[in-house]
């Protein structure tokens, strides 16, 4: 498939690489659901093209090794699946946050919704410390993508059993219509509500993972990221300018920032003061959402009836990297950013990750954003406004706390235009998640 050129050819890995680049989706919906049914399809095709049509996409599964598995580093000629990395080992992306008791929803959108925990990490700072093309929307050119990706769907699954858990039935809307892949290549969306149960596949492994390989422990019974040692200060806070206070558009205010956050190998803290005219709209806004959060995140019914009585001009708020923009160090990879907000100072960083931890930035998540068509990031940051009670004040700390991999640049390799906090109209959590699936259907 490598030797075939022509990328308008199926036969070709190219034309599988464009399918990615083309259509995947991030940072929204159906993030899991459409890279299930990418590789189904890549698994068909290779048994068409192979004419082995028991060839089966193997996973790697790095909470057990970390390291890329030899047959992809062999830097033998003429080795189709060696390509240049910057990393070929991940533990400093491994997280087993997603699989916290506290994480009980499935969909994007609710409170403590496994798709945007797994999506956030350990899923994109994989492809940041990797580097290459897997920091880029190419990623697949590296084939390693596919054994990422295919844990990625093993990892899904283990998290589903038995019963697909808080996942919107198959009968629910929001399994209705198609994924495309390519023009006359999709599948309908309820299609990957189980590889089990409608694609009959199945993993060898589907045990949730408990702890983190050897390395990324370090004497720890189980370190919830894999950070060494444990970073036990807050980033010190740079000097950045502030930004005004503004209407970004309708129903979005900024209600302060900075300006030009030059990110480097070191980890920082931006101060951000929000105008005083923020104090009462913030206010209400967290009030009318506190019930709404704590019903949500417990996956409770007629959570829409929370809230009652409370009204508030805004939704939700949000933490907004504006106009981004990567050095060409910066976007080859090696590193990634955890983001979190309000940090206390002088405490194990991973022990209070769950109440401050905001989302990852690394080159990946950036050509992700830039490939939907903005160099702008934002990162809801309502649940850890009321987990945190950072909204009881005007005077927030943005932390960005550099991983490195093994390998990793020095020097600048981001530029933020803007980091900034916004009041959004934009509902935070899906007011009523869809009700769990108690059948054995999955
Ligand atoms: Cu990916």
């Amino acid at each position: 498939m490598m030797a075939n050129t022509n990328a308008a050819d199926p036969n070709s890995w190219q034309y599988w690489t464009n399918v990615h680049a083309n259509y995947c989706p991030h940072r929204t919906p159906y993030f899991l659901a459409w890279h299930r049914g990418y590789l189904y399809y890549l698994e068909q095709q290779m048994r068409r093209v192979s004419g082995d049509p028991s060839l089966t996409l193997p996973y790697w599964d790095w909470y057990t090794n970390p390291h890329i598995p030899s047959e992809f580093t062999d830097k033998a000629t003429g080795n189709p699946l060696y390509c240049p990395r910057v990393n070929t080992n991940v533990y400093g992306a491994l997280d087993l946050s997603p699989f916290s008791s506290s994480v009980v929803n499935f969909q994007r959108g609710t409170a403590n919704s496994f798709e945007e925990a797994f999506e956030n990490a350990p899923h994109n700072p994989v492809h940041d410390i990797i580097g290459n093309s897997m920091a880029t929307m190419q990623s697949p050119r590296d084939p390693i993508f596919y054994l990422h990706h295919a844990n990625v769907d093993r990892l899904w699954h283990a998290w589903a059993l038995p019963d697909g858990r808080t996942m919107p039935a198959p009968t629910s809307s929001y399994w209705a219509g198609t994924f495309t892949y390519a023009p006359g290549l999709t599948i309908n969306k309820e299609q990957t509500y189980s590889n089990r149960s409608r694609l009959g596949y199945d993993y060898a492994n589907t045990a949730r993972p408990v702890a983190l390989p050897p390395q990324a422990q370090r004497g720890r019974i189980i370190r919830v990221q894999a950070q060494i040692p444990p970073i036990k200060t807050r980033p010190p806070v740079a000097s950045f300018a502030a930004s005004p206070a503004r209407s970004i558009a309708n129903g979005r205010r900024s209600i302060g920032g900075v300006k030009a956050v030059v990110l480097r190998e070191h980890s920082v803290s931006a101060r951000v003061v929000a105008e005083a005219s923020s104090v009462k709209p913030l206010q209400d806004m967290l009030s009318a959402t506190a019930d709404i959060y704590d019903a949500a995140a417990r996956n409770l019914p007629n959570a829409a009836s929370k809230g009652n009585g409370k009204s508030s001009q805004y939704k939700s708020i949000k933490i907004v990297l504006d106009d981004i923009s990567l050095t060409s160090a910066g976007a080859a990879g090696g590193y990634f950013y955890n983001i979190y907000l309000n940090l206390p100072d002088g405490v194990d960083i991973d022990e209070v990750r769950a109440k401050h931890f905001i989302g990852t930035l690394g080159p990946f998540e950036v050509a992700a954003a830039a490939h939907h068509g903005m160099m702008m990031i934002d990162f809801p940051a309502t649940a850890a406004m009321l987990k945190t009670g950072a909204g009881n004040g005007r005077e927030y700390a943005i932390s960005l706390v550099r991983v490195d991999g093994g390998a990793a640049p020095k020097g600048d390799v981001m530029t933020v235009g803007e980091l900034r906090v916004e009041l959004t109209t934009e509902a935070p959590f899906i007011i009523s998640p869809s009700a769990p699936q108690t059948g054995g259907a999955y």
